[in-house]
């Protein structure tokens, strides 16, 4: 018998060459966009291209789902709010080998690969870190041929654009989609209905049994659109499936035909104001409702659709925890615990206590940060009105639980009412961190002080009572896309010294360590790190307008804007020295040439975060026009920095700054980008800084700072930053310079909300580290001036941080959490 798929033939069975890469090309151009070649824009270009490339992995796509759905096996369902992805079509081209067909075939017509692929618009449905790592894991994942999808909400608006105006950010909205995606596949006829709102009620069920069931006030459509997830070097593609909100009705038709028309498309505007726009926050609370419609919707759509479309029909649901686990990406996703509740005990009729063993085995919670404010909680009036039946499970869920906690400490009422899941003060609000705690098997952090941190602080009393439950997975990053993709120098620099297979072995990075005393390999590498200089000054004068010099010192602070990571002292440290050349305590000409690049999007409504955007801005502006710095200290701050930004100037950086205190940056993941790329860490013991250090050698990382329990020793005595400012000359005087106006054309206001916050409170400490900082500058300044050192440091970096690949979190996900296996598609 002949199924479909064998008449037709079948893309990926002849190899692509020239010829039929570029039949393909013209043929998409022509056939499906209707677009004649010599009329072309560039995006019709890009389009084609990304569809051409797109149909080389389909096959294998399909063949993953075929493979994966006969075997049956246990799959892993990563849900998170967001996945930072970053340029689509270097990464498929890189998966499906590609890149040297599509280069020559596009020559071939004249056309240039990496112009086109210029035009790319990147999805930013992500904040920062949790996203990135997000799209990590699923790369990870791919290659490693693991069954997984990803779900998550298919933004219309991504992270919005960064601009500066006068210094300020400024923020627009990021259209991404406005030119469509090539790289979706809509399921309109697989959409979802999700539901808010009503109320519930108790009825007596056929069987005589007392039963409640949830009738929703309204209701809203969530449409799939699937991604391909390509692994490397493999034939295995997963699949990333966002869901997009549409109203049930359209419109009204009879309200339209009354002339009401934008009554009668109201309906339509709220549902799709769901998935409208990712909420540009960074660990700070804010956009209540809306927020907590679009956590449910993409959760209920999620759970909905595996279990009616992944897993086969009739599937027995107390067999669930074998066929899938749902990896809970903070708390966001965590209302997917009482909604699993109610699909089993509401929707299926289990029992209350087999559908609660069962959920419990089937989430794992990852927690992500440390700040309290970051921890997410929900009022118990919203989510009583948005989801009653939630809200009455998450009740039941929470008595169970406090009985099981005064049984294990009778007579300790204030644990009890510690570990409640509901919190009394300063409103009654549900605890999601708690909840997910007590619905999940596994709980982990994301580095290991993070996790130890968890353990003994936030979740001490959880860790108490389930010590067994705690584990730690310190996140990676994938090599495909941070290092192989990103930089190709030194990609076949690592080749050509050890070989192939590193880009999905990431530990044989250690076999590069002998080659660190070779002195031209050495020279290679300083090689390398100069091609990458240029390419980044020549990316940034065409994309900002600003010029850099190539031959300086890369001093590179990228990440969110937030008072805990610090840029502060890192701009405190430009200014001391600035400063010091002022007053003739320093010859500018024995400053080491040097380029500060800051890249930071503030949250909109984090006015603190804002203003020190606007001081770096202005710092920049003066000292990049001293006269006195010429050539010797710049500081570049190109706007909207992103993942497209990222791939170029992490491969230019020298040192990385890592710089947050000690007990609040959960982890990190762009310290592990930048030492894989040969950059120095100059760093404090705060999240995976500590790991790095520990693999890279004291030698080989410019360590400073309060640890963690110092930090706790010295806000415990009082901890008073006026003193350190009194007490220290140089950081008196780096303060009174930007108190004296000499940023602001002399008005000595206009950094005032920053400089009282830091002399008053100065909640993270960057007084308290000030010294220590500028002390390890200065032997960065030292070690810099002897490159062969250097160079030898940088490479050892290289070699020794092959750990912090995802693929080995995702390893230790899956032997310690998971318990999944490799499905190869053959
Ligand atoms: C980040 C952490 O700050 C960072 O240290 C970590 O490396 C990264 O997650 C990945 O694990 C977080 N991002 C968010 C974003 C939101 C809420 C909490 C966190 S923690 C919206």
């Amino acid at each position: 018998m002949h199924t479909v798929t064998e008449n037709t033939q079948r893309f990926s069975s002849s190899p692509a060459t020239v010829e039929s890469f570029t039949s393909e090309f013209v043929r998409q151009l022509r056939y499906e966009q209707g677009v004649d070649l010599g009329f072309a824009s560039s995006d019709d270009l890009y389009q084609a291209l990304a569809r051409t490339v797109r149909r080389y992995m389909i096959d294998n796509w399909l063949d993953t789902l075929s493979t994966q759905t006969a075997k049956g096996a246990k799959a892993v369902a990563y849900l998170s709010a967001e996945y930072l992805m970053g340029p689509q079509l270097p990464n498929a081209l890189l998966a499906t080998g590609l890149a040297e067909v599509a280069r020559d075939s596009l020559a071939a017509l004249g056309l240039d690969l990496d112009e086109i692929g210029a035009t790319e618009v990147e999805p930013g449905l992500g904040n920062g870190g949790l996203g990135r790592l997000a799209a990590c894991f699923i790369d990870s994942l791919a290659t490693m041929d693991i069954p997984a999808v990803g779900y998550g909400i298919r933004y219309e608006y991504g992270i919005f654009r960064q601009t500066f105006v006068d210094g300020r950010q400024a923020e627009q909205p990021d259209p991404w989609l406005s030119k469509g995606s090539p790289w979706e596949f809509a399921h309109p006829d697989m959409a979802v209905e999700v539901g808010f709102h009503g109320h519930t009620e108790r009825y007596t069920d056929a069987a005589g049994v007392e039963r409640t069931r949830w009738v929703r006030g309204d209701c809203v459509l969530a449409v799939p659109y699937n991604y391909m997830v390509p692994g490397y070097g493999t034939k295995n593609v997963n699949t990333l499936r966002l869901w997009s909100a549409k109203a049930t009705n359209a419109f009204d038709l009879q309200i339209f035909n009354a002339g009401d028309y934008e009554a009668a498309v109201r309906a339509q505007t709220v549902a799709e104001n769901i998935s409208k726009v990712i909420y540009p926050e960074d660990s700070t609370p804010q956009g209540k409702e809306l927020r907590l419609k679009q956590q449910y919707f993409f959760v209920a759509a999620s759970l909905a659709d595996f279990i009616n479309q992944t897993l086969p029909q009739g599937f027995d649901l107390t067999k669930i925890h074998e066929r899938v686990t749902f990896q809970l990406n903070d708390t966001h996703p965590v209302i997917a615990i009482p909604e699993l509740m109610r699909i089993l005990v509401d929707e299926r009729g289990i029992d209350w206590a087999t559908a609660w063993d069962v959920t419990r085995k089937t989430f794992n919670y990852t927690c992500h940060t440390l700040l309290p404010e970051a921890l997410e909680v929900w009022s118990v009036e919203l989510l009583g009105r948005l989801l009653p039946r939630h809200l009455e499970i998450i009740f039941q869920i929470n008595e169970e639980f406090l009985a099981e906690v005064r049984k294990a400490y009778p007579g300790d009422e204030l644990r009890a009412r510690r570990m409640s899941i509901i919190q009394e003060q300063p409103e009654r609000a549900v605890r999601m961190a708690f909840l997910a705690s007590i619905g999940s098997s596994k709980i982990n952090g994301v580095a290991e002080l993070h996790s130890q941190l968890l353990r003994d602080k936030v979740l001490n009393d959880f860790s108490e009572l389930w010590p067994s439950k705690f584990t730690n997975v310190t996140n990676g990053v994938t090599p495909r896309r941070f290092l192989a993709l990103s930089n190709p120098g030194l990609a076949n620099l690592i080749t050509e010294a050890i070989g192939e297979g590193w880009v999905k072995d990431l530990e044989r990075l250690r076999e590069l360590e002998p080659f660190a005393e070779d002195a031209s390999f050495r020279s290679e590498f300083r090689a390398v790190k100069a091609a990458n200089k240029e390419r980044f000054v020549e990316l940034i004068a065409q994309r900002d307008g600003i010029e850099l010099p190539a031959d300086a010192m890369y001093d590179v602070m990228v990440k969110r804007l937030h008072e805990y990571k610090r840029q502060m002292l890192k701009l405190l440290h430009v200014v001391t020295l600035y400063d010091r050349v002022l007053r003739g305590e320093l010859r500018a000409s024995d400053i080491t040439p040097r380029v500060v690049t800051f890249g930071a999007k503030a949250a909109p409504g984090y006015k603190m975060a804002k203003e020190i955007i606007a001081l770096i801005n202005a710092v920049a502006k003066v000292v990049n026009h001293a006269p006195e710095l010429q050539g010797r200290l710049q500081i570049a701050f190109p706007a909207n920095y992103n993942v497209t930004l990222a791939e170029k100037l992490i491969p230019a950086a020298d040192l990385s700054e890592q710089i947050s205190l000690a007990g609040k940056e959960a982890s990190g993941t762009g310290n592990m980008k930048f030492a894989l790329n040969g950059a120095l860490t100059i760093g404090t013991l705060d999240g995976a800084n500590v790991e790095i250090y520990d693999l890279v050698g004291d030698e080989h990382f410019f360590l400073f700072g309060l640890t963690e329990p110092q930090v706790a020793d010295v806000v415990d005595a009082g901890y008073k930053p006026g003193a350190y400012y009194e007490g220290n000359r140089s950081l008196k005087g780096a303060i009174d310079l930007i108190a004296s106006g000499a940023f602001s054309n002399g008005d000595r206001n206009a950094f005032e909300f920053v400089l009282s916050d830091l002399l008053g409170k100065d909640r993270f400490l960057v007084l308290a580290d000030y010294q220590a900082y500028v002390d390890a500058q200065d032997k960065v300044e030292v070690a810099y001036a002897d490159q062969e050192a250097w160079s030898r440091s940088a490479i050892l970096n290289v070699a020794r941080t092959g750990f912090f690949s995802s693929d080995r979190s995702i390893q230790d996900y899956l032997d310690r959490i998971w318990h999944a296996k490799p499905q190869p598609v053959r």
